[in-house]
Order: structure tokens, then sequence, then C-alpha cells
């Protein structure tokens, strides 16, 4: 069954939280578990209070941007509740960018403090200042707990950068009253999260999709989360799985691809826990999703969303679940399918997806001009292209810009990825018109081999395309390349890939 709804309505989130656990009798609980070490719903919501007051005594007021460049811990959750008691906005970033993104984002932001994680010199944000999470953590517990500063639900909470996949930085705000629409229409009615779930995901917080799966639902679910600042491999995600008995994996299509081709190393038995896995950010290639449901012995639910829309629109749930599309709109939204001109498209073809829903953005920070394209008469222009099934799924046809041209004739790199994944030797494919030394452009196949690298593999592969497709959608030669440029939740950056390096 569905767990039951929290009719409270949320106010400060922070507040609002702490509350919510304490109410519902989880503060006792695993909220979350980092390292060998387990943080209770109570300590770190006391941990969150406290880190409040340290944040006001640099100076931090209501409405001011805190920037956020930690990895995966519970400093992550102190620092993000603490803004939020304190009614500031946190400023969600990876803190891995180059130096330049950082102190791009500091000054887009206008950031009073930067929460900076190990290793983050504070040069790359432009004088601003700078707190160590280390400090954070270790001057929280003396401090007082602070008062939460009243909000509604629409005052910003957060905001996040979303490059999509062309590469220009956009800060995308989202309010209060976001996370608990996020947990109440996704992690409660279609993956019914309850309190003895576990989850592991490998997109990090700072991410839409991770922030969702691994703050959002833990905390409004009183269930608990597994972090970890490191990066998700296979073997990782193995042994974290097995360790903390994990219920819930998040992942992206590259990620379990990489699962899967990791297989034979005696880790299957440690999946037993999993009772759901999730997957989002990019299409699951056709045979994946059900190798991946016999590594795991638990279904696949495709989802998509975007930073704008906060978390997923469109879901399948454990009701209703159709692989091979992303499902149907998650309860609270509306997708409508148009045409390049913004006009609706007849039932069964294809449009681009625009969405209509809670927790869309107000808009881009600094950016009215591109968040009046984006958000039109409270519509939201994913680019996702798409076309809708009998049963009301959706199912994902790539991104608008994804169209290739190559001699004046257009052409879907999806059609000739998909040819080219079904040799055995591949584990990744991205297809792309890349210019050639004179200036011309042709379709070329980069490809990330299965390990051992078979030789002739290149010819083998224009062999199948010659196969199977019409002469001009047959790339004119093949890369072997040991990975591809992703997003961090796994949406390759084609206009990288157009380049022909990354
Ligand atoms: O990238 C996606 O498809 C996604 C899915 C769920 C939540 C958030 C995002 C960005």
């Amino acid at each position: 069954g569905t767990p039951p709804p929290d009719a409270a309505a949320p106010g400060n989130l922070a507040a609002h939280l702490a509350d919510l656990s304490a109410r519902r009798g989880w503060d006792a609980r695993p909220a979350f578990h980092q390292g060998h070490r387990a943080w209770t719903h109570a300590e770190v919501h006391e941990l969150g209070a406290r880190a409040a007051t340290v944040l006001a005594g640099h100076g931090v007021r209501p409405r001011d941007r805190v920037l956020l460049a930690l990895p995966d811990g519970v400093a992550w959750v102190a620092a993000f509740l603490g803004v939020a008691r304190l009614g500031a906005v946190a400023v969600l970033v990876n803190p891995e960018l180059p130096a330049a993104d950082h102190a791009f984002m500091a000054q887009d932001t206008e950031a009073v403090l930067c929460v900076t994680g190990p290793g983050l010199e504070q040069e790359r944000f432009r004088g601003r200042a700078c707190l160590g999470a280390d400090e954070l953590l270790a001057l929280a517990p003396a401090a007082e707990p602070a008062p939460a500063h009243p909000v509604d639900a629409h005052t910003p909470l957060y905001v996040q950068y979303t490059s999509g996949t062309t590469g220009h930085p956009k800060g995308v705000v989202h309010t209060h009253g976001d996370p608990k629409a996020y947990h109440d229409l996704i992690g409660r009615r279609v993956l019914r999260i309850t309190e003895d779930d576990v989850t592991l995901s490998v997109s990090k917080l700072y991410f839409a999709y991770g922030f969702g799966n691994a703050f959002v639902f833990p905390l409004f679910s009183g269930s608990s989360a597994v972090l970890t600042d490191r990066r998700p491999t296979p073997a990782a995600v193995d042994e974290l799985v097995a360790r903390h008995r994990v219920t819930l994996l998040y992942s992206v299509p590259s990620a379990y691809a990489a699962l899967v081709a990791d297989r034979g190393s005696g880790h299957e038995a440690c999946f037993a826990s999993v009772r759901a896995a999730v997957s989002a950010g990019e299409g699951m290639p056709d045979g994946l999703g059900g190798q991946v449901t016999e590594l795991l012995g638990a279904p696949v639910l495709e989802q998509i969303g975007s930073t704008e829309a906060g978390h997923a629109f469109c879901a399948n749930g454990f009701e209703h679940h159709r692989p091979g599309t992303v499902g149907r709109p998650v309860p609270g939204f509306e997708v409508e399918l148009r045409d390049r001109a913004g006009r609706p498209v007849p039932d069964g073809a294809e449009g681009e997806m625009w969405v209509r829903g809670p927790t869309v953005t107000p808009g881009y920070l600094n950016r009215p001009e591109e968040t009046g394209r984006t958000l039109v008469g409270g519509w939201l222009a994913t680019r996702d292209r798409a076309r809708r099934e009998p049963d009301g799924t959706y199912r994902h046809l790539g991104r608008a810009d994804d169209m290739e041209m190559v001699g004046g004739i257009t052409v879907s790199p999806l059609e000739v990825e998909a040819v080219l994944r079904t040799h055995p030797a591949v584990r990744e494919v991205a297809v792309a018109a890349v210019a050639d030394g004179r200036g011309a452009s042709r379709l070329r196949a980069f490809v990330v081999p299965r390990t051992p690298v078979r030789d002739g593999l290149e010819g083998e592969l224009l062999r199948l395309a010659r196969e199977h497709l019409a002469a001009f959608k047959v790339p004119r030669g093949v890369s072997l390349v040991p990975s591809l440029p992703r997003t961090p939740t796994g949406k390759l950056r084609r206009h990288l890939v157009r380049k022909g390096a990354w």
C-alpha cells in the first residue's frame, strides 16, 4: 500500500522535517549511513539547527545565497538544513568542477559564503568568504540551535545548475514547498517508500535526481540513505548494497551497463535486499533493463525528469510498469507533446514534451530571456522528444537537439547507436556528425568497448552498420574510447561528442 500523506503545510523545510520526524516517531531511526557510522533523524536535524547558528555567525541572513561545494556526506546535509533554517538559499554545486565553473557560479549567485569540501582552495571562489565543511562540522555541535526563519512554500530554497546537454550553465531556482511535493508525488505515491527502505543513489546530492532520491525521500519517509563521497564504481555499489542491505537503488543507464558488465565477478548474490531499481537521466538502451532486472532480481523503473521540473515528471511505478517507456505522468503533472512550432501533435505522433506541474521552477537566475523561452504560459519546454503510447505511457525518443546533419540529410544518431549496440563487444556508443580535416561533417561512432578489446572491432561494427542501415546512416569511422562525456545524471553531452574531443 501507499504510505499515508503528511497533511501539514511545509513552511520552513528544515523546521518542517524536524517536526515531522518527532511527530512520526522517527527520531531514533537511522537517516544517513556514512562510512561505518549511522546518523539518526534527530541527530541530523539537531546538527542542521546548530549549523544554522554557525552560518549566521559567518554573516548569512534570510534570502542570502550560500554556495555548497561539498561531497556527499553528513556535512552536506547539515549545511543544507542550516541554510534552509535561516531562510537563506543553498546553491548546490558539484565539488569536482573546474575552478572557472565554481568562480562563475559564486559570482552568478552573488554567494555571501561558500561552504567547501576538502582540497578546494579559496581562490577559486573569487574572494568570497569561505568556510570549510570540517570547520562547520567541528563548530556546530557546540553552537546553540538557531530558530527557524518563517517562510512560505514559494520562498526560494535552493539553486541547482544545469548545463543541460549544451554546456551553458543556468541556475534553476526551487522553493521550500517543492521537496514535500517530490516526496508526496514520487517518493510516496510512485515508489511507496516506507521507513524500512534503505536508499543508495549513484547520482550525487548536488544534482536534482540525487537530491530527491537520497536527501528528500529519506527525510520525508523516515527511511535512510547511504552517502558516500566516492565515485560509485560497480565494486563500490556492490559493497555498499551488501553492507547496508539497500532496498532502493537509483542509477543511470551508463552505470547500470557498467554493473552488468561487471557480472561474473561474484557480486550477484549481494543484491538480494534490493526491491526496486530506478533509472533516469537517459533512455535505457534496448535489452539493458532486462539484464539489470536479471542481475538484481528486482524491477527497473524508468523515469524522466529535469532540473527545471525539480525531479521526475513521468515515471513507472509498481502498479503500472512498462519497460522501454518512461511511464506515465507523475500524479499532479501534465505532459503535452508539441511540434517545433508549439502546436499539439496528433495522438501517436512524435513531439517535444511540454510539462506542467507543482514543482516546475519559477525560472532561471539572472536569465529572463531563457526563462521566457523555456517557461511559456505555465508550461515547461523540456526539449525531450517522445511518443505517447495508447496506454498513456511515454516512449522517450531522445533530445530535440539530438539530430545530426550529414550532407544536407538529417540522421537520428539514436537509430545508428541502437544498431551498433547490438554488437556483443559494445558497452556504450555515441554517434555524431564530426567535422573531418576538410570541414565536412561525417558520421563517426565513438564506442566504449567491453574488455578485453577484440581485434578488428572497428571493421566488424562498420559491417554491422552496412547490413542494417541505409548507406547515408553508416558511420565513416569508429573510434574506440575509454568513456563518453556525460552530465552527472548520465545524459550524453552531444555537443562534446560532435567536437570529437572531451
Ligand atoms: O534527468 C532526469 O531524467 C531526472 C530524473 C529524475 C529526477 C531528476 C532528473 C534530472
